[in-house]
C-alpha cells in the first residue's frame, strides 16, 4: 500500500491525514475548492496542546491529478458519499482499498453495493477536533482510530493499514466485529450529538441532570434494539457504558453542535434518521429516536428560502416564511377557489392578501406593503387598506404550484383595483412597511387591471 488518498481535511480527515503525512511523502489529499486553496497556500496545520504542526501534501480537487490510490481514507461526512464515490471511480483499481472513518452505520454497505467488490475495510474514529478554518485543525481530545474487516478476519491489508497509523503515532485498534464497534459508537453520536445541540451546551451538562439518564437509555434502547434486529447484538449495559465514556470528554461539544453553530449541515439523518427509517422498516418503533430527529431538524435547518416560499417581513415583529401548503391551511375564508370569476383572464386558486397578513404580527405604525418578485427585479406598492382590500395571492392551478409560465409561484393580483391595480409575478417577498416603498410598475397597467368581476377589457394607460 505505498499510495494514500485522503478524502477530506476537516476535523477527521484533516486530522488522521496530516498525521499520517508527516512522515511519509506518498500521502495525498483529495480536497473541496475552499479546503485546496487554504492548503495549497499555507499547507495544512494541526494545533494541539500536544504540539502544532504544518504539512504541505500534494493535493488536488480532481482526483486524477493525484497518485492512483492504493489506500483510500474517507473522511468526509456521512452525506457526501456519493459525490465522492463518483468523483473517485475513474482512479480505483482493482486493489484500491477503502477505508471509512465516517460516522453513520451504512457507509461501508452502501460502498460495497456501488463497487460490487470487497474493497472496503471498516474503520471508527474516537476523536475530539474541529475545523478552525480551511486546513486549519484545532484537536482537543483523543485521536485513535479503530479498524476491522467487516467479516472480522485478520487480513494482510488490516494489518497494512494498521502499520501505516502506527508508524504515523496514531494509537490503531483492530477489531474483530468492526460492525459492532460501528454500533457503539452509533450510540454514542446518536446520544450526544443532538443532546448538545438541544441543550445548546457541552456534554456535561447532560450528564448532570439526572433525568437526562432516562433520555440515554431510551435512545440507546432503541438503537440496541434496531441493532439486535439486524444481527449486531449490543451489550445490555450499553447506555451506562455510554455515560461512562463521556465522564472523560466532559468538557466537549460535538460534530453536530459544531456543525450547527458553523452553520453546516447535520449528520442526523445519518445518525437518529437511521435508527428511524431502519426501525419502520424492522417494525421496531424508535419515538425517542424520531423526536430527536425532528427537534435537530427543527433547530439546524433554516427557514425555507427559494422560489417554493413567500417571506413576509419588514415592520414585522418576526418574519414567516410560508409555502403552498401552509397557505392552503390558511382558513377556508381568505381562500378563492377559482379566481376566474373575480378576473377572467386569470385561472387558479387564490389566497386573499388579508390572510396572509393576518398572520404576522404587523407593527402598529405599519402601512404599506410591498410585492417584491423573488429575482428583486419588480415590486408594486400598495396602501396596506388596498393590499388588505384587493389583493390576491394566486399559488395553484389545478391542484399544482402555478406554473413560472403563468407567474408562478406566486402571483399578486389586484381585481377591482383601478388604475393603481397591482400584477407582481413570482412574489418572493412582501415586505410590510412604514411609508412607501418600491415600485417599478410602469404606468401602463396589466391587461384586465381596472376590470371588477365581469370584465376584461381596459387595459389603461395613464
Ligand atoms: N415579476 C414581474 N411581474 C410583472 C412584470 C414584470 O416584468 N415582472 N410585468 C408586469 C406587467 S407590465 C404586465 S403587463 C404583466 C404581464 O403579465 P403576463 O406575462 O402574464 O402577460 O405582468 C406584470 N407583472
Ligand atoms: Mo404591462
Amino acid at each position: 500500500m505505498k499510495q494514500i488518498m485522503v478524502v477530506g481535511a476537516g476535523s477527521v480527515g484533516g486530522f488522521f491525514g496530516a498525521h499520517l503525512s508527516k512522515s511519509n511523502p506518498n500521502v495525498s489529499f483529495l480536497l473541496r475548492q475552499r479546503t485546496l486553496a487554504a492548503v495549497k497556500q499555507h499547507g495544512l496545520t494541526i494545533r494541539s496542546a500536544n504540539g502544532t504542526f504544518t504539512v504541505r501534501p500534494q493535493s488536488s480537487s480532481d482526483p486524477r491529478d493525484l497518485p492512483r490510490p492504493d489506500l483510500v481514507i474517507l473522511g468526509v461526512k456521512a452525506y457526501d458519499l456519493e459525490g465522492v464515490l463518483t468523483q473517485l471511480e475513474p482512479v480505483l483499481t482493482e486493489q484500491s482499498v477503502i477505508l471509512t472513518l465516517q460516522n453513520g452505520i451504512d457507509t461501508e454497505d452502501r460502498i460495497i453495493a456501488r463497487l460490487k467488490r470487497d474493497c472496503v475495510v471498516g474503520g471508527v474514529a474516537f476523536i475530539y477536533s474541529k475545523i478552525a478554518a480551511p486546513g486549519v485543525i484545532d484537536h482537543y481530545k483523543k485521536g485513535a482510530v479503530a479498524i476491522g474487516e467487516l467479516m472480522g478476519h485478520e487480513s494482510q491489508r488490516l494489518l497494512q493499514i494498521r502499520d501505516l497509523f502506527a508508524s504515523a503515532g496514531i494509537p490503531c485498534q483492530l477489531s474483530k466485529d468492526i460492525r459492532r464497534s460501528k454500533w457503539e459508537k452509533m450510540c454514542w453520536n446518536c446520544v450526544f450529538n443532538p443532546i448538545t445541540v438541544l441543550i445548546d451546551d457541552k456534554v456535561a451538562q447532560a450528564l448532570d441532570h439526572p433525568e437526562m439518564m432516562g433520555v440515554i437509555r431510551q435512545i440507546v434502547g432503541e438503537i440496541a434494539a434496531v441493532s439486535a434486529a439486524l444481527k449486531v447484538p449490543l451489550p445490555a449495559d450499553m447506555a451506562d457504558r455510554v455515560v461512562k465514556w463521556t465522564q472523560e470528554i466532559r468538557d466537549i461539544h460535538t460534530s453536530m453542535y459544531d456543525d450547527w453553530k458553523a452553520g453546516r449541515r447535520t449528520e442526523i439523518r445519518n445518525l437518529n434518521g437511521y435508527i428511524v427509517d431502519q426501525g419502520r422498516v424492522l417494525g421496531i418503533p424508535t419515538p425517542v429516536n424520531e423526536a430527536m430527529t425532528a427537534m435537530i431538524k427543527a433547530v439546524t435547518e433554516k427557514e425555507k428560502a427559494g422560489p417554493g416560499v413567500v417571506r413576509i417581513d419588514g415592520a414585522v415583529v418576526q418574519p414567516v416564511v410560508l409555502d403552498r401548503t401552509a397557505i392552503r391551511q390558511l382558513p377556508e375564508d381568505h381562500q378563492i377557489e377559482d379566481v376566474s370569476k373575480v378576473m377572467p383572464s386569470m385561472k387558479g386558486r387564490a389566497i386573499r392578501v388579508k390572510g396572509l397578513l393576518d398572520v404576522p404580527a404587523l407593527r402598529i405604525q405599519a402601512d404599506h406593503v410591498t410585492f417584491h418578485s423573488f429575482d428583486g427585479m419588480y415590486a408594486a406598492t400598495l396602501s396596506l387598506q388596498q393590499a388588505r382590500d384587493f389583493g390576491l395571492l394566486l399559488y395553484e392551478l389545478d391542484g399544482e404550484p402555478l406554473p413560472d409560465g403563468k407567474g408562478g409561484p406566486f402571483r399578486l393580483i389586484t381585481p377591482g383595483l383601478g388604475d393603481l391595480c397591482a400584477n407582481v409575478k413570482g412574489v418572493g417577498r412582501i415586505e410590510i412597511r412604514v411609508g412607501p416603498g418600491k415600485d417599478t410598475r410602469p404606468s401602463e397597467r396589466p391587461p384586465d387591471c381596472a376590470t371588477g368581476a365581469g370584465s376584461s377589457s381596459s387595459h389603461r394607460i395613464t
